[in-house]
């Protein structure tokens, strides 16, 4: 009896005090800015961020190119331009179901929207077709971007096994299983898609 308590006790602490660390890795064979997440881990629900993302449309350009929030969080779309903007997208994650218009505004005007799926999200302007930019909808709090050399690092990953997914807009998706004890390394060669 002594020792199942004990052994309880134990399992309690390596609980309460597992190991975070830290996935890292090169994304290549694709250029500009990658996205790495790790996909939803079965069992475990992360609370909606409170805190807003913005994405802006100044200079007939989305900005930034490429945001990354987490799932649930809501992203204000501004307008900063004194023509008016559009802002809509065809599918998120690839469901073509999940397209959305959110209508066109005016300078000053601001609209907002709650990204309660996962995926990636290509936005359009209808107005200016040359406009496009991406909003990727992490499952999990554990995302990162790549910098210049293509390398990213995923930081506070509590130590388990995932399912980690590398998104770049001019190449194919991979996902790879990754086991992180304190540290992980996790290289990913994108094919470029051919458009
Ligand atoms: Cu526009």
């Amino acid at each position: 009896m002594k020792e199942a308590s004990a052994t309880l006790v134990m399992a309690l602490l390596v609980t309460t005090f597992a190991n975070a660390g830290t996935i890292k890795g090169k994304v290549s064979g694709v250029s500009g800015e990658s996205v790495v997440y790790i996909e939803a881990i079965s069992g475990k629900t992360f609370p909606a961020p409170t805190a807003h993302a913005t994405m802006d449309q100044k200079g007939l350009l989305f900005q930034p190119h490429i945001l990354v929030v987490q799932q649930g969080t809501t992203v204000e779309f501004q307008n900063s331009d004194t023509v008016a903007h559009n802002v809509a997208w065809s599918s998120v994650g690839g469901n073509k179901k999940l397209a959305h218009n959110m209508g066109t505004w005016p300078k000053g005007e601001m609209r907002s929207f709650k990204f309660d799926n996962p995926g990636a999200i290509p936005l359009m302007c209808y107005v200016h077709p040359d406009m496009s930019a991406y909003v990727i909808v992490s499952p999990t709090p554990y995302f990162a971007t790549t910098d210049k050399a293509g390398e990213y690092k995923i930081e506070n990953v509590p130590d388990g096994s995932y399912t980690v997914t590398a998104w770049n807009e001019g190449g194919k998706s991979q996902s790879k299983s990754v086991t992180s004890a304190g540290e992980a390394t996790a290289d990913f060669t994108l094919s470029k898609l051919i458009r």
